[in-house]
């Protein structure tokens, strides 16, 4: 998502909050629109909401679709990760879910980067490269995207990050350390339930906290910012699956919820979820 930093600077939307029932209940403002999240004005300062569509989007807006069920999926997911690593003690802007689509987070200054961890070859390194998609890395590598959709939200080295001032070199010291350490708890409940973390995406942002700045994780973890296969018959389980046209993409996510038990009572195959604000 754009950093809402600078997406507060553009006008001002509102949104009509319509229930169920069809009445408008509230206005709220709009901060951001993204291609798969809306973030919304919170009830407090220092707050947003958070709201996850159903839409899907690959190459960057090529290819879009609407999934239905999608979002409520990746609200719970992202919750249950978010959470999770808050456990182990690492912080992310998550505060609670408020509903169906939605949860309650922090707001963040956003580092204007896309952290990616790679246990295993597969999308972009394996083009740039010439690698077998599944070949085991030598170890886990840590790379940066600067992201910006009409550039395709290129690679870019440390000395670019630091020269135009996107982060210094000791935030990129607690990135890099905090990335690691995401990568080893996600690899973690995954395998626990027979799925192989391939590689995912995190982006960071920063809090101010007594005027020390803190760097906490931010936007979202989910199937659509990972890459899962499961373990014994190497089936994805994750956005490839909408990418490459492999299938039912809600059949992909429901299944990672399920084997995660977060599936929500009433999302089920082949049932459309309703929403309940
Ligand atoms: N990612 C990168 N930009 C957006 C997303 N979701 C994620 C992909 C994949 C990892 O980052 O979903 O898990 C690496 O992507 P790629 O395309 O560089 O191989
Ligand atoms: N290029 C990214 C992806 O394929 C982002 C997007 O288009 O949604 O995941």
């Amino acid at each position: 998502m754009t950093p809402p930093h600078l997406a507060r600077k553009g006008r001002t939307f509102y949104e009509a909050q319509v229930t169920a029932t069809g009445a408008i209940m509230a206005r709220r403002k709009l901060i951001y629109e993204g291609k798969a999240k809306i973030l919304y004005e919170g009830p407090e300062p220092g707050t947003f909401v958070q709201y996850f569509k159903d839409d899907a989007t690959a190459g960057n807006g090529e290819k879009k679709e609407v999934i239905d069920g999608k979002g409520v999926l990746n609200n719970r997911l992202s919750e249950f990760f978010m959470t999770g690593l808050q456990r182990i003690g690492i912080p992310t802007h998550f505060i609670k879910r408020l509903n169906m689509r939605e949860q309650l987070i922090r707001q963040v200054e956003i580092i204007p980067l896309e952290i990616i961890v790679r246990n295993f070859a597969a999308g972009s390194m394996a083009k740039r490269l010439g690698l077998e998609e599944g070949l085991q890395l030598p170890r886990p590598i840590v790379e940066f995207s600067y992201k910006d959709d009409k550039l395709g939200d290129p690679m870019v080295p440390e000395e670019y990050i630091m020269a135009f001032g996107w982060a210094t070199q000791q935030d990129l010291d607690d990135i890099v350390t905090m990335a690691l350490r995401v990568n080893d708890y996600m690899s973690g409940v995954m395998a626990g339930v027979g799925i192989k973390l391939v590689d995912f995406k995190i982006e960071v942002g920063r809090v101010w906290e007594n005027d020390y700045p803190r760097l906490i994780i931010a936007d979202e973890i989910s199937p659509d910012s990972c890459r899962l296969w499961d373990i014994e018959t190497g089936q994805k389980l994750d956005k490839d699956v909408f990418r490459q046209d492999l299938g039912s993409l809600s059949d992909a996510y429901t299944e990672v919820a399920r084997r995660l038990g977060v599936l929500p009572s009433n999302v089920t195959h082949h049932t459309k979820p309703t929403l309940i604000n």
